[in-house]
């Protein structure tokens, strides 16, 4: 492999590149009008203008893409996460291009795309799953005999679904037929299939995932697990490894029913297991993410792999030379997503040019960052800036230099979810480690942060005063 080509573009862009670079691959990057200045397009040795900024017009392109990499000689395309990552067709056709596609098969990636066909994928492997019916259903009848069974509250989900779309919750029979209908309309609107099954509602889940790599050998690692129940409408927040609820021993099991989920849909490369893990700590398999997700770095830094790495020698064909028992937990890494949004307004995006923009820097500190000063936020895509990752001996440690991270974050020119990941990171709930998915509506409200935010100016004038006294105290003293 001497030339690989990303399809994407601001931090996950740049962080791709960084390990092609590492490993003496020569990188192309592409890029729609709005980016023409972007920190990844600098970043690239050869860039292509793709288009017009709108997504439909220049990242989702695949055709246009995969013609412009041929024309220079790509070996391999990397989809990042988010547009054509989990798309199977363009996979197929990259395949059939004779690129190599990095990531799985593009049928494992139709597979998982559906839950009710992952769910038939992985039957046979006594994987545990949330009661429930797994074949579509539509009509009120049969479901509300289905809903009886399995126990009220129910969750109506579409198989096609993602981010919370077409999902609703139920709590008795009486509503069933109206919620059914909403969200086949829904999820026939989103994803153009309008396949609802139903499940037990797990009322107060953590939400942890497992990361796997799979080689083209046979060999199925795990690189544990990821905590991600501090999310807001099914946006991850703060992420964090390991998960501080888990037993060694459950650990292993979910790791284990991981790696068995890859099996049974004969994965190849980097993918992710999503668990809903309940109050009793009992798991259930979800879903599986078949790219390389954003909040890695996570899983990086507690076991010391270059998951980028992992995916290219894994796509040229090399053998994993690790043993899952090589691989061990150190320390622990936590994630913040740093998006240009306002927290204190309803977290709308916050566009406009950086006019400051400084990343902290120190031991510890990881920044997976895609912008630099004076560039325009385009409001044509996901407003994420950057990742900021720290990682310490202990969780404290890792928390704690969140915050100071944090403080040393310099931005203005656009409001971001900065101050929303210090109201986090201070609250005991989060500190606890007691929480679950309902944090942030449970426990966050614009007021609160403001009232933080305002206690903390305070204390940052008091502080001065005391210094000032405290210096006029020291100027008088030679006159004693
Ligand atoms: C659930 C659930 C409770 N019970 N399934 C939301 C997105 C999709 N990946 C799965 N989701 C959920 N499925 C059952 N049977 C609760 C959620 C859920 C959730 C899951 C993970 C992270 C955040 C969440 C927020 C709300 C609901």
């Amino acid at each position: 492999m001497k030339k690989l080509l990303v399809a994407n573009r601001g931090e996950i862009a740049i962080r791709i590149m960084k390990t092609a670079k590492k490993m003496g691959i020569k990188t192309v990057a592409i890029y729609s009008t709005a980016d023409r200045n972007s920190l990844h397009v600098r970043f690239a040795d050869e860039v292509v203008c793709i288009g017009e900024p709108p997504s439909n017009k220049s990242y989702l392109l695949g055709d246009k893409i995969i013609k412009e990499a041929k024309k220079l000689n790509v070996d391999a395309i990397h989809p990042g996460y988010g547009f054509l990552s989990e798309n199977a067709k363009f996979a197929e056709q990259v395949e059939k291009s004779g690129i190599i596609f990095i990531g799985p098969k593009s049928d494992t990636i139709k597979i998982m795309g559906s839950k009710l066909a992952a769910k038939e994928a992985v039957k046979s492997y006594n994987i545990p799953m949330v009661p429930g019916i797994d074949r579509p259903v539509n009509n009120a009848k049969e479901a509300i005999e289905i809903a009886k069974q399995i126990g009220f509250p129910v969750l109506i989900k579409a198989s096609a679904g993602g981010g919370g779309k077409g999902m609703r919750i139920v709590e008795n029979e009486h509503d069933i037929e109206e919620q059914m209908k909403r969200a086949i309309s829904e999820a026939e609107s989103a994803f153009g299939d309008g396949s609802v099954f139903i499940e037990k509602y797990i009322t107060s889940p953590r939400h942890i995932e497992i990361q796997v790599l799979a080689d083209s050998h046979g060999h199925i690692l795990h690189f544990f697990e990821r905590e991600c129940s501090i999310q807001r409408r099914h946006q991850k927040v703060i992420e964090e490894a390991p998960s501080s609820i888990l037993t060694e021993e459950i650990r292993e099991k979910m790791g284990n029913t991981a790696i068995t989920v890859a099996k049974a849909c004969n994965y190849l490369g980097a993918g992710t297991v999503e668990f809903l893990v309940d109050s009793e700590l009992n798991f259930y398999f979800l879903e599986m993410n078949t790219r390389l997700q954003v909040e890695h770095p996570v899983t990086e830094l507690i076991t010391g792999v270059d998951l980028v790495e992992l995916q290219i020698k894994i796509a040229r064909g090399e053998k994993l030379n690790i043993t899952q028992n090589d691989l061990k937990i150190k320390g622990h890494a936590l994630e913040l997503r740093v998006y240009a949004e306002d927290s204190l307004n309803n977290f709308l995006p916050s566009i406009g040019k950086l006019t400051t923009y400084k990343i902290p820097v120190g031991e510890g500190i990881r920044v997976d960052n895609g912008f630099e000063e004076g560039i325009d936020i385009p409001i044509y895509y996901d407003p994420l800036l950057a990742k900021l990752i720290t990682y310490g001996k202990t969780r404290q440690e890792a928390i704690q230099l969140m915050i100071e991270a944090i403080d040393n974050y310099q931005i203005i020119g656009a409001s971001t979810t900065l101050p929303f990941g210090k109201f986090v990171c201070e609250h005991h709930a989060f500190r606890s480690g007691n929480f679950n998915t309902h944090f942030v509506k449970d426990y966050y409200s614009p007021e609160k942060l403001q009232q933080q935010i305002e206690e903390e100016a305070k204390i940052a004038a008091l502080f001065a005063l005391n210094l000032h006294i405290n210096e006029q105290s020291i100027l008088k003293l030679p006159t004693n």
